[in-house]
């Protein structure tokens, strides 16, 4: 061995020692203990030869700390680095070098310490608490925390922290439904065993609602938005109102819709495809307005009428951006206009109050869906309807105050979907009153239903009017051709559907005095917040009177 490749071999062999910890003395005394002659001898005697492998490995020399710095340069050098674009937290990230060389650098602040211990490593602890202190002094934030945690733990951390803070009886927790999918996976594996519940949900809308004992936001969310989180924080605070009821709504069908969509100079519609058919609004004298369509679909782009300005865009986005230009442009008050509507409204209702109020038998469609209304609590609902009258007259007036409150309002639907959609709507808002609304053809569709909501104990209503056939199906609605089968059924009093329900584990009445509708209705709120299913027969009169969809000549009607 030259001298040179001795001096080499030295500087490997320490280099070797600094990173494996026994010495031959230390082996020779562990040996002694273990009455093993040779590690050799103790490989042997511990385990089967047959997995043993004969051949030592080809590693070559040991290298020195030089060479081995330069072979991991050298294996580094070959990696690739591309753009990351698959969201969900894994972004690009720039580290200034006064950041690399201070802090990652630092050796006072890079320690042996695991980074599993960063309580006990001082040198880090300081770096955290520094770099929280700079959050709260850029922010105005009164608390900043950070931590060495992986983003999902530190988020369970943070829930725990709240729930320990917490003031309030609640043991629920909301989350933002833009967090990233394994930080939401981390915050219900802690939750779980905890006994606490957590809300998913968007908190400009769903966040007022929740009681909760604190929530998790995230900025940017998941998808890459930015979203303006002012409103969900003042909300968090201050259990503040949301504007639920707005003067210048002008319903969704009838007369005061008719009239606005003709008298309106400029249209801005938002997911809709702006194509009249039998089911939905038309617009009247479209040459004469500027159309504005927000859509994601291009194809429903000029389709029936000409689109003027085209925003190609998620609807959410685009409404945040023109809410941000209004505001940034100020208020513009113009109350001859709610005045016009306010009193829009009230001749509108003027035609429906008496249906509702009416104490007629057999009973009024309308009466049901007014005592619907007075039974709900309008801010913590849900309401829908399926195809056929029932859509028609509750979509007439009903009067949804809260996003996702209402759910059907206009086109043809599959008949029997509003049970689903009432399902659905409990099991994402399980505090909610959930309600739909259904006729004789709707409640047949979804016969098949029925036993499994009661077994999985899901608390909605259903409201069936039983006006004694399909209408609006009789013979000539849609030709000859499917009479007489699609439209009669039996009458109530060979095929009771409230029995039914009852038979697989609902709770059910049937109801035939007006007086008796709120009261029945409340007992099956009542029962739905015990976790039973409630199902309400009304022997109601057939009453084919609703809004209508404005059309350009015949009018919207009612
Ligand atoms: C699966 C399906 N089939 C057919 C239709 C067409 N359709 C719409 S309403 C209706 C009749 C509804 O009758 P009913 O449920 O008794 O309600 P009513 O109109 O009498 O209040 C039919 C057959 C549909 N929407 N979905």
């Amino acid at each position: 061995m030259t001298a040179e490749r001795k001096a080499a071999n030295d500087a490997a062999t320490t280099f070797v020692s600094r990173h494996i910890g026994p010495s031959p003395r230390d082996v020779a005394a562990m040996l002694e203990t273990v009455r093993a002659k040779s590690l050799e001898a103790l490989m042997s005697e511990t385990m089967p030869a047959s997995i043993r492998q004969k051949a030592p490995l080809d590693l070559g020399p040991a290298l020195s700390e030089t060479e081995a710095l330069a072979h991991m340069r050298e294996l580094a050098a070959q990696n690739q680095t591309f753009t990351s674009l698959i969201g969900q937290g894994y972004s690009g990230t720039t580290l200034p070098a006064v950041i690399q060389r201070n802090i990652l650098e630092n050796p006072a602040w890079y320690t042996a310490y695991t980074p599993y211990q960063p309580e006990i490593s001082q040198g880090r602890l300081e770096a955290l608490f520094n770099f929280q202190a700079m959050i709260c002094d850029l922010t105005g934030l009164d608390v900043a925390n950070a931590s060495l945690l992986d983003e999902g733990t530190a988020a369970a951390e943070a829930m725990a922290l709240a729930e320990r803070a917490s003031q309030v009886k609640a043991k629920s927790f909301f989350v933002d439904a833009e967090v990233h999918p394994q930080t939401l996976a981390v915050l219900r594996t802690r939750a779980e065993p905890l006994g606490w519940s957590l809300i998913v949900g968007d908190p400009a809308i769903d966040l007022e609602k929740a009681d909760v004992l604190g929530g998790l936001l995230q900025y940017p969310g998941s998808s890459g938005a930015l979203r303006d989180p002012r409103a969900a924080i003042a909300t968090l605070k201050a259990k503040g109102a949301f504007p639920e009821n707005h003067p210048l709504s002008v319903g969704v069908r009838g007369s005061l819709a008719d009239h606005f969509l003709n008298k309106c100079d400029l249209l801005f519609s938002i997911g809709s495809s702006l194509f009249p058919n039998r089911f939905s609004h038309a617009i009247p004298s479209p040459d004469k307005k500027t159309i504005i369509q927000c859509t994601v679909d291009t194809l429903d782009l000029n389709r029936s009428y000409e689109t003027r300005h085209a925003v190609v865009g998620d609807a959410k986005l685009t409404l945040q951006a023109l809410i941000a230009e209004l505001s940034a442009r100020g208020p513009k008050k113009n109350p001859g206009l709610v005045e016009e509507i306010r009193k829009g409204k009230e001749a509108f209702m003027a035609k429906f109050r008496p249906w509702m109020e009416s104490n007629e038998t057999p009973i009024n469609p309308y009466r049901v869906l007014g005592d619907m209304m007075k039974a709900l609590d309008p801010k913590n609902s849900f309401v829908t309807a399926d195809s056929g009258n029932t859509r028609d007259q509750t979509s007439t007036v009903y009067e949804a105050q809260i996003p996702r409150g209402h759910l059907g309002w206009g086109n043809v639907s599959t008949l029997g979907f509003s049970l689903a959609g009432a399902v659905g709507a409990k099991l994402a808002f399980p505090d909610r009153q959930c309600v739909h609304v259904t006729g004789d053809a709707g409640v047949c569709y979804m016969m098949g239903n029925f036993e499994a909501i009661a077994r999985y104990k899901i608390g909605i209503t259903t409201l069936h009017i039983n006006n004694g056939g399909y209408s609006g199906y009789g013979p000539g609605f849609w030709g000859g051709g499917h009479d007489p089968y699609t439209w009669k059924v039996s009458d109530h009093a060979s095929a009771c559907m409230a029995n039914m329900a009852k038979s697989v584990g609902f709770y059910s009445e049937d109801v035939t005095k007006p007086a008796e509708v709120l009261p029945a209705i409340k007992r099956a709120l009542d029962e739905n917040a015990k976790g039973r299913p409630a199902f309400l027969e009304f022997i109601c009169s057939h009453h084919p009177v609703h809004g209508g969809w404005v059309r350009p000549v015949a009018g919207g009607g009612h």
